[in-house]
């Protein structure tokens, strides 16, 4: 089932369409080693709907994120996370790196508070990525916990619970250092917070003081940029919060350019008609680096699974017409339940590599030149044709030196994933 392709077809397409863009002076030789230096960090929130292997765990409310579905074969310890990540990867062209939450630390069966935990409970989590040759990212976890209840965390103003997450804040820019050093590419430690109302709020300044000390006090202490990267990541409304978010845009846009911090853009973050693309050249002229999180909004909800549509595809090209790959970071965020997990990693994953493969081979300078002449029609029109560019031919040739599946045969693999391993979890 699904096999349609043979090698030599994918090779006799690829030269053919290689010539089809050498005609627009784009290099696909090149456009191929470019992409292999552009790592996708995989969220391993996907593989078991956010839920954590903390003892005594609670679930994921009180954050305002909430996955639906109950698909069979969610992992049900780091381990088979871990082998459920390993699926997932060997089905998406090229080295990626993995995003974890602190709620995925891994106790011995121990209960160990989040304001207690160390580089130690993600061990095992290190020496995986180490064996691999691959990154870690990281997010400490301020959600789904007793004292997130409140729907307050580091802008309550309970001096207990604002002490208490600030702590696991400082505990976990430490372990995501650790990361970064034992595998020798910094590690991004992305903060985000559910802080907010549903209702109208009396006093929406005194929760920003308030946000603003205690970020302050988690980012005291100086850590070598090549081991630990930090990020902030604002969000327009959430579940329990529609009314004011704590930690909007504007909130963080200044605290990354004053504390040069990098700003965390995460697509299902903002008014349904606004798009993060569009900020992403204001965002680089004044900060250093962003991270993004590629989601997909649909309706009320912001983390549906990446697919190749314009969003995606416009924030790709951006990066490129910017010239900025190396100043952003590209992480993934969504979780679906209710389809096969390793399925929605690799349909995710492999959406946002097409989307950079065909921002690669775009021939900006072509565009750009039009521009200049003020020839609008033509920039217009030749973005136009653009879209019938023989991509695919290039994608499967891809997908065939790095020695994955090409089309749809991936399918076979998480198929057989499903009946073997899946379906036997309880
Ligand atoms: C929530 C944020 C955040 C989370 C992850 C699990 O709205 O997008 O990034 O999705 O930390
Ligand atoms: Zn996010």
């Amino acid at each position: 089932m699904l096999r349609i392709y043979n090698e030599n077809i994918i090779n006799e397409n690829y030269e053919r369409a290689k010539e089809i863009y050498a005609s627009f002076g784009i290099d696909t030789d090149k456009v191929l080693e470019e992409i292999k230096k552009i790592p996708i960090s995989i969220h391993c929130w996907q593989g078991d709907d956010v839920e954590g292997f903390e003892v005594a765990a609670e679930g994921v409310d009180g954050g305002g994120i909430m996955a639906t579905g109950n698909h069979p074969g969610k992992a049900r310890n780091a381990e088979e996370l871990r082998q459920d990540l390993d699926k997932a990867m060997s089905l998406i062209p090229g080295k990626h790196r993995v995003n974890l939450h602190a709620m995925y630390a891994e106790t011995d069966g121990k209960f160990v508070d989040r304001d207690e935990i160390g580089p130690e409970h993600f061990k095992n989590w290190i020496d995986w990525a180490k064996e691999r040759g691959i990154g870690l990212d990281f997010n400490p976890t301020f959600f789904a916990h007793k004292m997130a209840d409140s729907g307050f965390t580091l802008a309550s103003k309970d001096k207990k619970i604002r002490d208490f997450w600030i702590r696991h804040g400082k505990r976990s820019r430490e372990i995501a250092a650790e990361m970064g050093k034992a595998l020798g590419t910094p590690c991004v430690n992305n903060i985000w917070i559910p802080d907010g109302y549903k209702d109208l709020p009396a006093d929406r300044l005194g929760h920003r003081q308030i946000l603003q000390e205690s970020l302050d006090e988690i980012l005291e202490e100086k850590y070598d940029k090549n081991y630990l990267l930090d990020a902030v990541e604002c969000k327009l409304f959430g579940i329990g919060s529609e009314s004011y978010v704590v930690g909007s845009h504007e909130f963080y846009m200044g605290y990354a350019i004053t504390r040069g911090t990098l700003l965390c853009l995460d697509a299902g973050h903002f008014h349904p008609t606004e798009t993060i693309s569009d900020k992403i050249s204001s965002l680089l002229t004044y900060i250093d680096e962003l991270l993004l999180h590629v989601s997909r909004g649909v309706r009320w909800d912001s983390d549906h699974v990446v697919i190749l549509n314009d969003d995606v595809l416009a924030i790709a090209q951006e990066l490129k017409r910017c010239n900025a790959f190396q100043r952003v970071h590209f992480g993934l965020d969504f979780f679906d339940g209710s389809i096969n997990r390793i399925a929605a990693w690799v349909t995710g994953t492999r959406a946002a590599l097409k989307a950079i493969m065909i921002a690669l081979l775009e021939p900006t300078h072509l565009l750009k030149e039009a521009e200049d002449q003020g020839n609008f029609g033509k920039r217009l029109a030749l973005m136009e044709e653009l879209k019938s560019l023989p991509f695919g031919a290039i994608w499967d040739k891809y997908c065939l030196e790095q020695g994955v599946p090409v089309g749809a045969e991936w399918l076979n693999v998480v198929q057989e994933y499903e009946e073997q391993v899946l379906s036997q979890r309880g």
